[in-house]
């Protein structure tokens, strides 16, 4: 580490989580294999098909409930790290799944919604849904109202949540750690630039390099390489 940061965000995508049994997006075997990213992950899409789009989440969420799927090495070593460090840590993650809340990750944000939660368009209601196939004949639990709900994600084109909160961290941060993400989708894409700027070091982990302009990088899968970064900082920064 060239100096010890004070304010560190870390970006996660779905690398952090391959090695807890959940298909990235745009491997070889990856869910944009089986699907067509504009049938399952747009509005228009999910206007046209929205029991496809349903049974692609309904699908996704009963993989998560099973008992093989858990959170890695990664994510534990990202709650542990966040435990103990004394200054300011965000993690923000492109995931949809449960895996950094299981491991034990207090200050996260995600910023393209929850697989485990279903929104109301008829009356906005936002709420858990751990368990249940949804289709659209499902009724809205606030409402009452049968064809309002959706999954409580982000899907092209539509606002990612919370980047009020992001923007002013990555503003204020003087150490950003990209793992797992492809950096093929915005605004998270940019947000290694949007940190540099501010005068943060940036760093990514990834199985590969990506095309972004990083500091600096460290190769390999996400529960061994996270762990590996985290232990390298000083005793002086968990110290109070
Ligand atoms: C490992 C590993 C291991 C594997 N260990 N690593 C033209 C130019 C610029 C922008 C646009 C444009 N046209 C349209 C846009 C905007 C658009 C966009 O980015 N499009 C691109 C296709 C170009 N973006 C949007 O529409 C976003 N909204 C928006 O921009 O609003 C306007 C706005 C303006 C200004 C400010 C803010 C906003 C919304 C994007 C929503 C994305 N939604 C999805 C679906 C979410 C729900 C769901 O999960 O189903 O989010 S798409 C999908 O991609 C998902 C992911 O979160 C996201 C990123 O994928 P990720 O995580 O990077 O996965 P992969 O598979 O791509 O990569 C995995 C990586 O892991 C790889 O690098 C591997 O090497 C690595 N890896 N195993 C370590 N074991
Ligand atoms: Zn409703």
């Amino acid at each position: 580490m060239s100096s010890i940061p004070r304010s560190i965000v870390v970006l996660t995508g779905a690398g952090v989580s391959a090695e807890s049994g959940i298909p990235t997006f745009r491997a070889a075997d990856g869910l944009w294999e089986e699907h067509r990213i504009e049938d399952v992950a747009s509005p228009e899409g999910f206007a046209r098909n929205p029991a496809l789009v349903h049974d692609f989440y309904n699908e996704r969420r009963r993989r998560l409930r099973q008992s093989d799927v858990r959170p890695n090495k990664g994510h534990l070593a990202l709650a542990e790290f966040e435990r103990k460090f004394r200054g300011e840590f965000l993690l923000v993650t492109q995931n949809i799944d449960d895996l950094h809340e299981r491991a034990g990750s207090r200050k996260l944000l995600h910023m393209h919604g929850e697989m485990l939660k279903i929104r109301c368009e008829l009356c906005g209601a936002v709420v858990e849904n751990r368990e249940a196939d949804i289709s659209p004949a499902s009724i809205c639990p606030c409402c009452h109202c049968a064809g309002g709900l959706r999954p409580h994600v982000v899907w092209f084109g539509e606002m990612p949540f919370h980047m009020d909160e992001i923007l002013t961290a990555l503003a204020a941060c003087d150490l950003f750690v990209s793992i797992g993400t492809s950096g093929n989708v915005y605004p998270a894409a940019d947000f290694h630039r949007t940190a540099k700027a501010a005068g943060a070091e940036t760093v990514e982990l990834n199985l590969e390099q990506t095309g972004g302009n990083f500091d600096r990088g460290r190769y390999g899968p996400a529960s061994e390489i996270v762990p590996a970064f985290f232990a390298n900082f000083p005793e002086s920064i968990f110290t109070r």
